[in-house]
């Protein structure tokens, strides 16, 4: 396990630029790309607190007011909307939960109406649709199982179902897809083996099949991609990664050419991170060029938990860790 050291690359992690980034995010009140992502607010919070966290700088937002805004999103129903007056979601649930964890502002929620929001969205055959509007994919068993375990109330729905579920999900190739039948994908694998890892069920995966065709996401470029025959995508070194950490193949991956691929697609002169090379950065690709960089041991930043995409400092103290994850 050879230690990574800054002065191997010939660019270097931008942390100063990156900060001013993040921490300008919620200054652009007059651009229409602003109003746009109205309803993905919640979400890009998570994505920029978490950031801030790994970059070990969660000093430049105001974790009150954070979480005051947070808590402002929940609805009647229990569950959390993309913003302020906006219908409740599970994946707007689980940032709300997960930031308010971060945050160490849990204690302000309705825990029980989350809870029952939460149960609520199982259905009989152990699946979870997002919202009342019915829509099932395992994106949301992830999310369901994440959240309850978060709040330590797993108690809440059947997870025996939830597990006989995700595994009807499971292909041939050893991944996962967003549905039964539907087709492997890095993302749906993150959810699929990181719901499997929160209730202590990686039996079901097949790690070495699995671990080989994750490994093969990598392309010549350094970069992954989240399937067979797609581009390259900052976000994969998350999806991929997280995937491979949790089912212990992280060394399946040459680490040096993927952090000089990460590198490479931040913006040098006004920070953040892009899906790829010379495209314009945003809040999601920014936390996962991140996350992907701490996962591969890339110095002077926070440790990142593979299974809930949260600081493993707020997983320790939270006691929902599933196991110590090695880095490579
Ligand atoms: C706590 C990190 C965290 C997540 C919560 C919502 C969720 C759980 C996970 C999403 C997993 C997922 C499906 C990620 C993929 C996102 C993505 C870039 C999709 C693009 O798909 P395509 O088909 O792109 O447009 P490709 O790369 O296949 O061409």
């Amino acid at each position: 396990m050879s230690e990574i050291k800054v002065e191997q690359f010939p660019i270097k992690l931008e942390v100063e630029k990156h900060l001013k980034y993040l921490k300008e995010l919620n200054n652009h009140q007059d651009e229409l790309e602003y109003w746009l992502s109205e309803a993905l607010r919640l979400n890009g919070i998570y994505w920029g607190v978490t950031a801030t966290y790994i970059l070990d700088h969660p000093e430049i937002y105001d974790s009150k007011e954070i979480s005051k805004f947070i808590l402002s999103c929940q609805n009647e129903d229990g569950g959390f909307g993309g913003c302020t007056d906006h219908d409740s979601h599970l994946l707007y649930t689980l940032s709300a939960i997960q930031v308010l964890a971060i945050c160490d502002t849990l204690s302000e929620v309705n825990k029980d109406k989350v809870v029952k929001y939460v149960a609520k969205l199982q259905n009989p055959d152990g699946s979870f649709s997002g919202d009342e509007w019915g829509e099932v994919d395992t994106r949301f068993s992830y999310c369901a199982l994440s959240c309850l375990k978060i709040l330590h109330r797993l108690d809440a729905v059947d997870v025996p179902k939830a597990v006989e579920y995700v595994k009807k999900c499971m292909n041939f190739d050893g991944g996962f897809g967003s549905v039964e039948s539907a087709e492997s994908h890095s993302g749906q694998i993150f959810c699929c083996v990181g719901a499997l890892a929160i209730v202590d069920r990686l039996d079901i995966v097949d790690a070495d099949k699995l671990g080989w065709w994750l490994a093969e996401r990598q392309l010549p470029n350094g970069g992954l991609n989240g399937r067979p025959e797609k581009l390259e995508d900052v976000c994969y070194s998350w999806w991929v990664l997280s995937s491979l950490s949790i089912i212990d193949r992280i060394h399946w991956i040459n680490k040096e050419k993927l952090i000089n691929f990460i590198l490479s697609c931040q913006d040098t002169e006004t920070g953040g991170f892009s899906d790829r090379q010379g495209d314009m950065v945003d809040v999601f690709h920014t936390l996962f060029g991140i996350t992907g960089l701490s996962l591969l041991g890339y110095p002077n930043l926070a440790k990142v938990d593979p299974v809930y995409c949260m600081p493993v400092s707020t997983i320790e103290r939270l006691n929902i860790k599933t196991r110590t994850y090695n880095q490579i």
